[in-house]
């Protein structure tokens, strides 16, 4: 990407980047809720955790990667590779666990990657996708790239130890690595306080890094903070921290009962719908109602045409599942 595209990039002001990053969130939330009804009918295999209600930190810091630009995400990670760039076939192949899919079928929701597109991969462990972001932080370091690297995390990885491990490396070596915390208040069905007596922001600072705290509900702060932090990163600057105040809608995973929410909490929820006040700035700006409902609509099409595709996809056969897990040398037994 060149230093033009990128500073084009960092603006929000005509109607169509408005539009692109209203399209950015809506295509997260339409293929959430679609991936909800089909996991519901049986078709998408395994656990999703959906990350409705959270778009706009995925799809800000989207807006402000470019192609070489690398990320690494979290089990509730579909967000994320839809605001880098996978295409919708590859995903919902992945997802309803087809030959086709972007990893054949054999990552689903909690391991979609696409190292062609800088997606380095969903993760189910913890706090795992901030030392793999890391080390892409160094190789693009040292390869002199000019990229950046970012660390999705929740957070329930706020207390775990490889985060402190990868400020400390990260500042050290001053590597162009952007932490992004999705702070949604819950960590499966523990309350944030009940998991971290510290603050991000004070271990940030124990580590010297610059940090930002922002309502991650505001697709436009989300991009300010964001293009402030990667620009600093891209001249040499080392780490930043920003953590996104947002707000989980569904459950844990899909299907959890939530019995642990009072009703309150669940039913304020819509007053920080990123989508809505997105829409209220944009209708502020010169776009119309109709042009928003046009978008929705385009995007669901594409949406049921990829489900579609899915559908007619193959089923991974057994020999070649086993290929890609087990060395060649072990035999199998399936009989
Ligand atoms: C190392 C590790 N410990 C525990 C778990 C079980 N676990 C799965 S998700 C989760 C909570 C994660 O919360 P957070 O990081 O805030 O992400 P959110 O689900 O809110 O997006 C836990 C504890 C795990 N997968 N990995
Ligand atoms: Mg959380």
């Amino acid at each position: 990407m060149t230093k033009q595209s990128r500073e084009k990039k960092n603006t929000a002001d005509s109607k169509s980047e408005l539009l692109g990053i209203y399209r950015r969130m809506a295509t997260i939330r339409l293929v959430e809720l679609r991936l909800g009804r089909l996991f519901a009918d049986g078709e998408v295999p395994g656990f999703i955790h959906l990350s409705i209600g959270q778009e706009a930190v995925a799809a800000a810091i989207g807006e402000l990667l470019g192609p070489e630009d690398t990320i690494a995400s979290t089990h509730r990670g579909h967000g994320h590779a839809l605001a880098k760039g996978i295409a919708l076939n590859d995903f919902f192949c992945e997802l309803m666990a087809r030959e086709e899919g972007v990893c054949k079928g054999r990552g689903g929701s909690m391991h979609v990657a696409n190292f062609s597109i800088g997606m380095l991969g969903a993760n189910a462990i913890v706090g795992a996708s901030i030392p793999i972001a890391l080390g892409s932080a160094i190789a693009h370091q040292v390869r002199k790239n000019g990229s950046v690297a970012v660390a999705f995390f929740g957070d329930g990885a706020m207390a775990e130890g490889v985060l402190h491990e990868s400020l400390n490396m990260a500042a050290l070596w001053k590597l162009p690595l952007l932490f992004v915390c999705e702070n949604n208040g819950w960590a499966e069905f523990s309350p944030t306080h009940k998991q971290f007596v510290a603050k991000l922001e004070d271990i940030a600072s124990a580590f010297n890094i610059p940090f930002s705290k922002v309502n991650g509900n505001e697709v436009l702060d989300v991009i300010e903070a964001g293009k402030g932090a990667i620009e600093g990163i891209r001249m040499g600057s080392g780490p930043y921290v920003i953590e996104c105040i947002t707000h989980r809608w569904r459950g844990h995973y899909e299907g959890d009962p939530q019995k642990y929410r009072n009703a309150y909490e669940l039913e304020t929820l819509g007053d920080h719908d990123p989508l809505v006040l997105f829409e209220k700035i944009m209708l502020k700006r010169d776009v119309s109602q109709f042009e928003i409902d046009a978008l929705r609509t385009d995007i669901e099409k594409q949406v049921e045409v990829s489900v579609e595709f899915a559908r007619q996809g193959r089923d991974p056969s057994w020999e070649q599942a086993c290929l890609d897990v087990y060395s060649k040398t072990i035999e199998v037994n399936h009989g």
